[in-house]
């Protein structure tokens, strides 16, 4: 049974551990003071009917009801231990798993650890604006739920960093509430984690494209030989599924208000009636698509072959039968494109090891177009004759051999490096956004202009059920 009543709620015996428990009570306040400062904005004494993660069983972990966000009992859980559970790969394969640091690991487990920990509070602070422009109660809520359960994977982090680091992990657990979004001197970590996240259209390719790579990333960290890393993350995932719904459906829904507006109107504009256009929204799918790909990181990356080798992090489902026969990877290659001269794209084999991004962003990739199909089989139900496309991986990258080149969508080569530019949101899309969302719309069951009303319910209430109640 988890003590819900405990300040910190858990089920890892925080109660048993004096010092830990002490430690973690006395970052609880500078916690809640960056909650007030950069979490949602003037929404901190609204009740929002939410989720909070009361277990780790699979049928009840969640109980739903309205809180004030500040009260959310932001707690500390890990799957359940499977047995004597044996390292699945790497170099040191089939010994078992690690409870406690080794020492020659802990440098990039920490690494490891702290870069993860610094997406989630980045995310809220990217956020924090939304509420005041959102476009129903529904998907407020929805935003706010992202938002508390973002924080408490902040948590999961600071945990293993306060339990399994000393005074080190003390010291990055200060700093992930030290650096900020976007911030000129003292930023995030990961690129995408610093671009503003302005308007509701934002929000949903970064839910929907983000956040996978989020799934992504904890699958792979799920796989660590480090067993409380990988517990606190096969947890964070059932989370997880939920922020990627809001996204994947956020944009469904905006496409099928946007093929609803085409047809009513004589031009088939749905601008001329208040909706978003097809051609915008592809700029933001664009924008944010190839933001997240950045970071897997390179596709070539002795970082990611340190990983595996010392058993750190593993591949998506590494442990589970029957994906993979070969846990070492020494053998064998995988092409990797490069730019070639003059415009070309060529091959090159890149040891296993080496390519594990590359591996993992293929199965992103893939994952990301069937939920893309699906938003195509809604235009054509819409009746559009149109489609949403995922740009080329090597159009727009900061990061891995087409960082610096100018490759279009199609994915040949600019010829003038601005044909770029027009492929992502320009200054007046952003405007034309901003104009379209400037008020919420806070009237039970009730959803702004530009997007199509929401068909799942949450925890089976009414679809006009008062989600959040302000104060
Ligand atoms: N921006 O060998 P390379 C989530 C750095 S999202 C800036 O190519 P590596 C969430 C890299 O650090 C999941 N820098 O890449 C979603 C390295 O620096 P050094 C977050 C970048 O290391 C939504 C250099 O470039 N979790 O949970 O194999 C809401 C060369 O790196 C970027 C994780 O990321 C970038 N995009 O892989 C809330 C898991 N990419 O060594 C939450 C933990 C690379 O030159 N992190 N660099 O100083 C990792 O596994 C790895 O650090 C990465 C990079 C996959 C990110
Ligand atoms: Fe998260
Ligand atoms: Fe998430």
């Amino acid at each position: 049974m988890i003590d819900l009543q405990a300040r910190i709620p858990n089920n890892v015996d925080l109660a048993d551990d004096k010092r830990l428990q002490r430690a973690l009570e006395q970052w609880q306040p500078r916690f809640l003071d960056w909650w007030r400062e950069m979490g949602p904005e003037g929404l901190q004494q609204s009740e929002v009917y939410l989720r909070t993660a009361v277990s780790v069983e699979p049928g009840g972990w969640a109980h739903y009801d309205y809180v004030r966000m500040p009260e959310y009992r932001w707690g500390i859980f890990l799957a359940p231990a499977e047995g004597e559970r044996r390292i699945g790969f790497g170099d040191h394969a089939a010994e078992p798993a690690w409870q406690e640091v080794p020492g020659e690991q802990r440098g990039a487990l920490r690494r490891l650890i702290v870069t993860q920990g610094d997406t989630e509070p980045a995310s809220v602070e990217q956020q924090r604006r939304l509420g005041a422009i959102a476009p129903s109660l529904y998907d407020l809520r929805n935003l706010l739920q992202v938002n508390v359960e973002e924080a408490r994977h902040l948590w999961a982090m600071v945990y293993l960093l306060f339990r399994h680091f000393g005074r080190d992990g003390r010291e990055e657990a200060e700093e992930l509430l030290a650096r900020r979004s976007n911030a000129q001197d003292h930023p995030r970590i990961l690129g995408a984690f610093n671009r503003p996240i302005e308007s509701w259209l934002d929000f949903f390719c970064f839910a929907m494209f983000t956040d996978r790579d989020g799934k992504y990333q904890l699958a792979s960290l799920a796989e660590s030989g480090f067993d409380p890393l990988a517990r606190t993350c096969r947890f964070m995932l059932t989370e997880e599924a939920h922020h990627l719904f809001v996204g994947e459906t956020g944009i469904r829904r905006v496409i099928a208000r946007t093929a609803e507006l085409m047809r009513e109107d004589p031009n088939e504009d749905p601008r001329a009636r208040g909706g978003i256009d097809l051609g915008l929204l592809q700029r933001y799918v664009n924008f944010w698509f190839t933001e997240s790909l950045d970071l897997f990181g390179s596709p070539d990356s002795t970082n990611a072959a340190t990983y595996f080798s010392e058993g750190l992090k593993g591949r998506m489902n590494e442990g589970k039968a029957g994906t993979y026969d070969d846990h070492a990877l020494l053998e064998g290659g995988v092409a990797i494109e490069e730019p070639a001269s003059r415009g070309g794209v060529t091959t090159r084999e890149v040891p296993k090891r080496r390519a594990l991004n590359a591996m993992l962003v293929d199965g992103y990739i893939r994952e990301c177009q069937k939920a893309v199909d699906k938003w195509n089989a809604t235009l054509e139900r819409g009746g559009v004759r149109a489609e949403i496309t995922l740009p080329s991986p090597r159009f727009h990258r900061q990061v891995g051999p087409f960082a610096g080149q100018h490759f279009l969508p199609d994915g040949t080569l600019a010829d003038d490096p601005a044909a770029v530019a027009a492929h992502l949101p320009s200054e007046a899309d952003r405007a034309y956004v901003r104009e379209l969302q400037d008020a919420p719309v806070f009237q039970r069951g009730r959803y702004a202009n530009w997007i199509a009303p929401a068909t799942s319910p949450i925890d089976r209430k009414p679809l006009d059920f008062e989600y959040v109640r302000f104060r």
